[in-house]
């Protein structure tokens, strides 16, 4: 490998970009997000906010009409939103990955028919391969799809999808070759929400992330045209694969925005709060905390970077560092808002202040888009 693989630069213009982002965030997302997590409501003031700001485009490549900046920029956008509110940066987040298996794997018609429509915020895409039954394990899925003529028709459900109810279309996979084996075997396709016998289930209600939906999805007897087919019949399962070890960056940003929000609020409340006749900033004891949650915060910067600049060239190790930026950012992000709430004391328990709400938003990126146990055994696979 060569040198010039383990580093990357950030352009002047995605600095920019991310101070823009970032007033962008403070001014009008954190405002809003106590309520909609009280209320566990779908921004779509802000999912429009976002669109005309051109935040939605930042996934898409310009000839589909989006910004064509890559995927540091992406998730430099992901971490500043999720500072102010980890739920409205899943808005961006399921823009990436509910398209990525059409970007990477779809024909030309699906992608010139889907992309430009999501780049510009018109469209919500979702991501349904998980079940109830098949999380951690998504090869040994049970919905299944069988060709009628031109058609594919779906059977079965989804479950923990982001985005159900929301979603205009549906990244859907189905077994379509039962004798193939264990993560064999298996079709994508996209499934417009309002085909005959698509239906959405019960959306959860969460712990954390409330401002965004979460659910099952049915299929009964559900047709598709063969041309939603995303990639190649039988090989889905790698169009799943190769989504997740880019999509995965989502959650590593969204991880580290939720960690350094968490950390500033802190350090500005420890400058404020007075114990004992001076600011609790002046006892070491959190200074300590302050330093600690700081420095977990840069290094897990530096890691996103480099596992996002691996994505923008094509590294053949993207996944493994994709799988690590995830792994450190999200449990960063929960030993950090841990601290935090610690810190705020008494403060810290209570909705009047934000860090609770982070606390509990930081626990999902341990366990989506792959639990931290998956992303370990897919680093250990590198090392045999
Ligand atoms: N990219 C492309 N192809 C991949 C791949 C990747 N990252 N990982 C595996 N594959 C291919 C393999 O090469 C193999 O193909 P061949 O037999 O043609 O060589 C096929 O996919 C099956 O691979 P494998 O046998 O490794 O599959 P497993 O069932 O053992 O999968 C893990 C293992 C754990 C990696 C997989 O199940 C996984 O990622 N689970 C977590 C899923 C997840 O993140 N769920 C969250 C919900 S989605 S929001």
């Amino acid at each position: 490998m060569s040198v010039l693989a383990d580093i990357y630069t950030v352009p002047q213009e995605h600095l920019d970009f991310r101070e823009t982002i970032r007033q962008i965030a403070q001014e009008r997302i954190a405002p809003r997000a106590a309520e909609i997590d009280e209320r566990a409501e779908y921004p779509h003031d802000l999912r429009r906010l976002l669109a005309e700001q051109d935040i939605l485009g930042l996934p898409f490549e310009e000839q589909h009409g989006g910004t064509g900046t890559g995927t540091l920029m992406l998730n430099m956008a992901v971490e500043e939103i999720a500072k102010a509110d980890a739920s409205t940066a899943l808005i961006l987040m399921v823009q990436e990955l509910g398209t990525l298996p059409i970007k990477l794997h779809g024909s030309e018609e699906l992608r010139a028919r889907f992309l430009p429509r999501c780049a510009t915020g018109e469209w919500s895409p979702a991501f349904a391969l998980s079940e109830a039954e098949a999380g951690s394990d998504p090869g040994g899925m049970i919905t299944h799809a069988r060709q009628e003529g031109d058609e594919w028709v779906i059977n079965g459900s989804k479950a923990w999808i982001s985005n159900a109810g929301i979603a205009d279309f549906y990244c859907v996979f189905a077994v379509t070759d039962r004798e193939a084996g264990h993560s064999h075997g298996i079709t994508a396709f996209v499934v417009e929400a309002e085909r005959p016998g698509f239906s959405v289930g019960k959306l959860e209600h969460k712990l954390g992330i409330r401002a965004s939906p979460t659910g099952t999805l049915a299929f009964e007897d559900v047709r598709v045209p063969a041309a939603n087919v995303i990639g190649t019949v039988n090989e889905g399962f790698k169009v799943a694969m190769s989504t997740l070890d880019r999509s995965r960056l989502g959650v590593a940003a969204q991880a580290l925005g939720i960690a350094q929000g968490a950390t500033d609020h802190a350090a500005a409340y420890a400058r404020e709060r007075r114990q004992f006749g001076r600011s609790i900033n002046e006892f070491q004891a959190i200074q300590f905390k302050l330093a600690d949650m700081e420095t977990s915060c840069a290094a897990a910067r530096e890691l996103l970077y480099q596992a996002c600049a691996r994505v923008d060239r094509e590294d053949p190790e993207l996944g493994k560092y994709s799988a690590m930026a995830k792994l450190f950012c999200s449990d960063t992000a929960m030993a950090v808002t841990v601290e935090a709430v610690q810190i705020l004391g008494g403060y810290g328990f209570v909705k009047e202040y934000p860090v609770e709400r982070m606390m509990r938003d930081a626990k999902i990126t341990q366990i989506y888009e792959g639990t931290n146990e998956i992303q370990r055994l897919v680093i250990a696979r590198t090392r045999r």
